[in-house]
């Protein structure tokens, strides 16, 4: 026998004997501890339940069949404009509006890839092709309402009473927190405190009255940090009853945050460097535009339901004034002046302006991280606009709009510069 086989052999055989003591020694150990009725007996019938709670739970269950958006999508008192989200309508029981939420799984793309050929946002794409595999579409397996992430967006009028019908289909429980709202406690929504949490397949039922006005929004009240960055939120509009002014154009923005890996699916709800940034579920170049007329009175809203960051967005070729906050309308003699207003999580802000300056109007968060996709390791070139980015498309009065060759930027007659924006 070469001496290398020998060793070879010899180590073979004293491995044998070693596991074999190791043997020995543990049935001596599992003899001695054994005593009856303990972990040695298999788990009794009525705890199959308790070790089933603690199986690993997936996006979806395939066990509930997800609901087709109910007939109200779409259907709204259509006054506020949500970019790439449909409104939600609401049926009438008596004197209360009913609407109606189903909590879901939704697969949707945060980037649809390509802006379409010819389509404005293709002609202001210029860098696009320059960094190869950047406009990819970017599926995720979120949580939304109704088919859509973020929730479809809630209008009432101040005074109304609301019942909104909740019906969970996500493998988890859930509840819905009306975020802001000054209603009784037990319509609050936080699960585990001021409600069960809602089993899956079952439903729940608020009801209040609206004593509020402004933007508010709704989201996850239940394993909130999961599912809240799983995309559980939305927006929910109260107007006043008697508006003192006519707004144009009224456009709600939700900010959102995700981390989502190259090649993966799944939001990591875990992370605190997010890599994906939204506007109403949407990165650019995937962002619808706000276009509006020159001289509309535009209103923006923005609710912030980003789990990590707040967001300074900023708006390019106008001042506007800052006139609400998630506490509702701001007195005009406090409302202030700006182009970039940081939102914070949890928070609202509302902007308004007169669109007195033509032109397509860069429209962004200003943490510059936020505004392009695909985060990876990778060379630098140059990265096309994405992420929170989307563009003011103010068409002028007279002349027809063309890339690049828009008439010069005029006045409105009669319009005196009011360094702080906003309505005159
Ligand atoms: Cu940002």
């Amino acid at each position: 026998m070469k001496r290398r086989d020998f060793l070879k052999k010899t180590a073979l055989t004293l491995g044998a004997i070693a596991v074999a003591g190791k043997e020995v020694m543990a049935q001596d150990i599992h003899k001695e501890h054994k005593m009856p009725g303990m972990v040695h007996e298999p788990p009794a019938k009525d705890m199959k339940h308790e070790m089933k709670m603690h199986e690993p739970i997936g996006w979806a269950d395939p066990k509930i069949k997800v609901s087709p958006p109910p007939p109200l999508m779409g259907k709204q008192m259509g006054r506020v404009i949500t970019p790439n989200v449909l409104p939600l309508g609401y049926e009438r029981d008596g004197k209360v509006k009913v609407f109606t939420l189903i909590v879901q799984p939704v697969e949707y793309y945060i980037l649809d890839g390509e802006p379409p050929e010819d389509s404005l946002w293709d002609k202001v794409h210029k860098a696009k092709g320059l960094m190869a595999g950047m406009m990819l579409p970017k599926k995720v397996k979120a949580w939304g309402f109704n088919g859509s992430v973020p929730g479809p967006t809630i209008e009432a009028y101040e005074g109304d009473r609301v019942r909104i019908i909740v019906k969970n289909e996500l493998p988890e429980p859930t509840s819905i927190h009306w975020h802001g709202f000054e209603v009784p406690n037990d319509q609050d929504g936080s699960g585990g405190i001021t409600q069960p949490p809602i089993q899956p397949g079952e439903t729940f039922i608020y009801e209040f009255t609206l004593y509020q006005t402004g933007t508010l929004m709704y989201h996850a009240g239940f394993n909130e940090k999961k599912q809240v960055g799983m995309g559980l939120g939305g927006l929910f509009v109260i107007h006043p009853k008697k508006a003192k002014y006519k707004i144009a154009k009224d456009f709600a923005m939700l900010i959102q945050e995700w981390h989502i890996l190259p090649g993966n699916e799944n939001p990591d709800v875990t992370s605190t460097d997010p890599n994906w940034f939204t506007f109403n579920g949407k990165a650019a170049p995937s962002t619808e535009m706000l276009t509006v007329n020159e001289g509309d009175h535009v209103r923006i809203r923005f609710g912030n339901l980003s789990n990590q960051n707040a967001h300074p967005i900023h708006l390019h070729g106008y001042t506007w004034k800052v006139v609400g906050t998630e506490g509702g309308p701001i007195p005009e003699s406090a409302q202030w002046p700006g182009n970039t207003i940081d939102v914070a999580p949890g928070t609202v802000r509302d902007v308004e302006f007169i669109a007195w300056n033509p032109g397509l109007w860069a429209f962004h968060c200003h943490k510059l991280h936020h505004i392009v996709n695909a985060h990876a390791d990778m060379p630098m070139g140059v990265m096309p606009m994405g992420g929170m980015t989307t563009i003011l498309n103010v068409i002028p009065k007279e002349g027809e709009f063309t890339f690049l060759g828009f008439p010069p930027v005029k006045k409105i007659k009669g319009w005196k510069h009011p360094g702080q924006g906003g309505r005159r």
